[in-house]
């Protein structure tokens, strides 16, 4: 008996010290009970009670508004966080009474604050703070608009799940970017382009009968860090979506997102006036096309007032567009902008363009947009990729921030990772991203980093964007990897605040989805912050770039040659027996003429351009000396046998957590590491064996032999990586 009742507590025990198991549906939105008591308690004596305008009150009448949103997740979050039910009143009756309201809603609370902080907050910022009010205390939220106290509640939710003191509570924030959008890559049959997490969310078939919950769900997530926009088809699109079938959906869609902020664009396909319209052109000086993109968009309108505007991929890949009918551009963008002008619209024009006849891919876009600075109308914004190739693991910014000074420009961030590991490896992007928008363009001075342009601090831009390429499907824990989650996250926080740190967001994600413990913090942390660098070392180090496989572009294939010149990994490394890499200095494409004199002469001499883009911009013997001693030959095989270890090193700290997480997250983490492990070593033993055959020299001390063959790697099939799709 007694033996008995030792196993039933020493089972209890082995439980308790696994946590739950968690299918990772919540995202970092999971509001479990705090564990420590007394912080739990200091938490609900000063968040005694939630009062809120009226209207949001008792419910809000039919159909949700942002006010109700803010209730329900109020609500909810502080009864998972604290185990008690807040109650919701309209006036205050309490210490530690949470008091919400704009100046409209709610004119008593301007007593407690300065006119500074609501003009801080802007239109969908907030201010949050705890305040002395006679002998109580009283926490704050306060916006000028509905949409900045749901802004403000994520922000009360994200300071008390990340554990902070709440006598230090004082915020004031407002988003520096006006667009923060995610485009969806979401084909209509609900393939996702480069996704590697399921189906498309968007159930098209359906709707707008079925409008699955998941919308909701997704729209929280959003509005949790701040996104306002999402394009909801792929840029690659197919002008169905236009149709008014398809319009009552998106509509459907439009009414579940707008309560929480954020507005729906479409990608617009350029020739649908001959695909849907039954025109024979779609020439945008034609009248009959002009008509027929006036009368789309007064419809669109009609079912959607909120409509954000159109993205547009012209004349690249394959995609119609103005050059079609001899047009620029500006041409192009100007019909569809004037169409949704007069509804409050806008248009993003993509400037990811090339040609298969233009040389070196990394100038075209410059080439091709430079010209038409200042001819666009006031509400086209060209949304530009971080760098000038296609979301390489590492690029230098793109040379076209700075060089449209009369033209808003947006930034577009993949945070789907198809250079990085797609679903299957750990890559946390916010590194990257912060490197591009720290980047001095020196346009026009000293200080215009990339992050001004796009914001509009370092000219006179009248709107501002940053887009990111979606990550997200119908996988249950919406992206694939677990820790990919990470990156939705880090897009949006850095579109609202381009100056946190990557470590920051690093932080408040890993307490958020996994754990305040200060040992899974650290770990996942340190973890999440090096990924990024180790991808770039196992696959394309020290500026290599466009060396993966052809297709699906999961792992390497730099040996590729029979393909378009610009998209054969041979005409991007350009190894050889002198040495390797692509000249973009004045001796090579010259490229680098593109970027301000400033940075065209650092990275122009070998001597002064950062070891990350020298094979970027410099053709380099494999026996040049680099600043560490060793030849670039040794150097670029060390680099590889460095990202296999930061793998290695990651599967023990995994390891050492376990019991900290849930069992169901860590096991999934551990195996993908594991792949991962595998993959790193592909990389390296695939791409040191194949440059050797140009550089004739042995693996330096240090690296591991490889384990197969090149012979092995070069015949090697991946079969059906997840986001595959058959060949068209
Ligand atoms: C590339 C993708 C391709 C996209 C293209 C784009 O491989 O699927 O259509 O970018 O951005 O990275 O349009």
């Amino acid at each position: 008996m007694l033996r008995a009742k030792l196993l039933f507590l020493a089972a209890g025990l082995a439980f308790a010290s696994t946590a739950r198991a968690e299918d990772g549906y919540r995202l970092w939105l999971r509001y479990d009970l705090i564990p420590d008591e007394s912080l739990r308690q200091s938490y609900a004596a000063a968040l005694s009670e939630i009062a809120l305008p009226d209207s949001a009150a008792n419910g809000g009448g039919i159909g949700a508004t942002t006010l109700t949103a803010v209730r329900d997740e109020l609500v909810t979050a502080l009864r998972g966080l604290l185990g008690v039910d807040v109650p919701v009143v309209t006036t205050a009756t309490r210490d530690g009474a949470l008091l919400i309201g704009t100046p409209r809603r709610a004119p008593d609370l301007l007593a407690l604050l300065t006119e500074a902080d609501l003009r801080a907050a802007g239109e969908e910022g907030y201010i949050l703070r705890r305040v002395a009010v006679g002998r109580q205390h009283r926490v704050l939220l306060v916006a000028n608009r509905d949409i900045g106290l749901l802004y403000g509640a994520f922000g009360l939710l994200r300071f008390l799940a990340t554990h902070q003191p709440l006598e230090q509570l004082d915020v004031v924030t407002a988003p520096r970017i006006e667009r923060r959008m995610l485009d969806h890559w979401d084909n209509l049959n609900r393939f996702v382009e480069r996704g590697y997490a399921g189906q498309s969310i968007w159930e098209w078939f359906v709707l707008p009968d079925v409008v699955s919950p998941r919308y909701r769900d997704y729209a929280r997530a959003c509005a949790s860090i701040g996104l306002n926009g999402a394009v909801l088809n792929n840029v690659n699109a197919d002008a169905q979506i236009l149709t008014t079938p398809y319009l009552q959906k998106v509509a459907a869609i439009a009414r579940v997102l707008r309560p929480y902020g954020v507005r729906v664009f479409l990608s617009a396909r350029f020739s649908a006036p001959l695909e849907i319209g039954g025109l024979q052109t779609a020439d945008p000086a034609d009248p009959a096309v002009i008509q027929w993109w006036n009368d789309k968009a007064a419809e669109i309108y009609r079912v959607i007032p909120d409509f954000a505007g159109f993205l547009v991929k012209a004349n690249s890949e394959g995609q119609p567009g103005p050059q079609n009918y001899r047009r620029t551009h500006a041409d192009g963008a100007n019909l569809l902008a004037d169409a949704v002008a007069l509804h409050g619209g806008i248009v993003i024009w993509r400037a990811f363009v090339y040609e298969s006849s233009g040389g070196d891919r990394a100038q075209q876009a410059y080439a091709e947009f430079v010209p038409l600075d200042g001819k666009f109308r006031a509400n086209v914004l060209v949304q530009v990729k971080n760098g000038p190739i296609d979301f390489m693991p590492r690029e230098p910014f793109h040379p076209l921030f700075g060089a449209m000074p009369r033209t808003p420009l947006a930034l577009e961030l993949q945070i789907t990772q198809e250079y990085f590991g797609q679903g299957t490896q750990l890559a946390f992007l916010a590194p990257m991203w912060k490197e591009v928008l720290d980047a001095d363009t020196f346009r026009p001075a000293a200080g215009a980093v990339v992050a001004r342009i796009v914001d509009g601090t370092a000219g006179l831009q009248r709107v501002s964007a940053i887009a990111g390429v979606a990550n997200i499907g119908t996988d249950r824990n919406w992206t694939g990897h677990p820790l990919a989650q990470a990156n939705w996250y880090a897009f949006g926080r850095l579109a609202w605040d381009h100056t946190l740190t990557a470590a920051q967001i690093a932080d408040e994600w890993t307490r958020q989805t996994f754990s305040n413990d200060p040992r899974v913090v650290q770990s996942l942390a340190s973890m999440l912050l090096a990924s990024r660098e180790a991808v770039v070392d196992y696959s394309m180090p020290l500026g290599l770039h466009h060396i993966m496989a052809t297709g699906h572009h999961y792992g390497p294939g730099p040996w590729v040659d029979d393909l378009r010149a610009d998209w054969n990994p041979v005409s991007y490394h350009r190894a050889d027996a002198g040495g390797i890499g692509f000249d973009r200095t004045a001796t090579g494409s010259n490229a680098l003429a593109q970027y301000a004199p400033e940075v065209a002469q650092r990275w122009g001499d070998r001597a002064t351009c950062p070891e990350e883009f020298l094979l970027w911009f410099h053709h380099v013997p494999w026996g040049h000396r680099m600043p560490s001693g060793k030849s670039l030959w040794e150097e670029i095989c060390l680099h590889y046998q460095c990202g296999v270890d930061a793998v290695r090193g990651w599967q023990k700290t995994w390891d050492s957590l376990q019991g900290l997480i849930d069992a169901e997250r860590f096991a999934h983490v551990q195996g993908l590491l594991r792949r991962q492990e595998r993959d790193a070593r592909d990389w390296r033993d695939a791409c040191t064996q194949y440059f050797a055959t140009f550089s004739k020299m042995p693996l330096p001390a240090g690296v591991e032999p490889p384990e197969h063959p090149l012979a092995f790697y070069k015949a090697a099939q991946l079969l059906y990586p997840p986001g595959w799709s058959p060949p068209k």
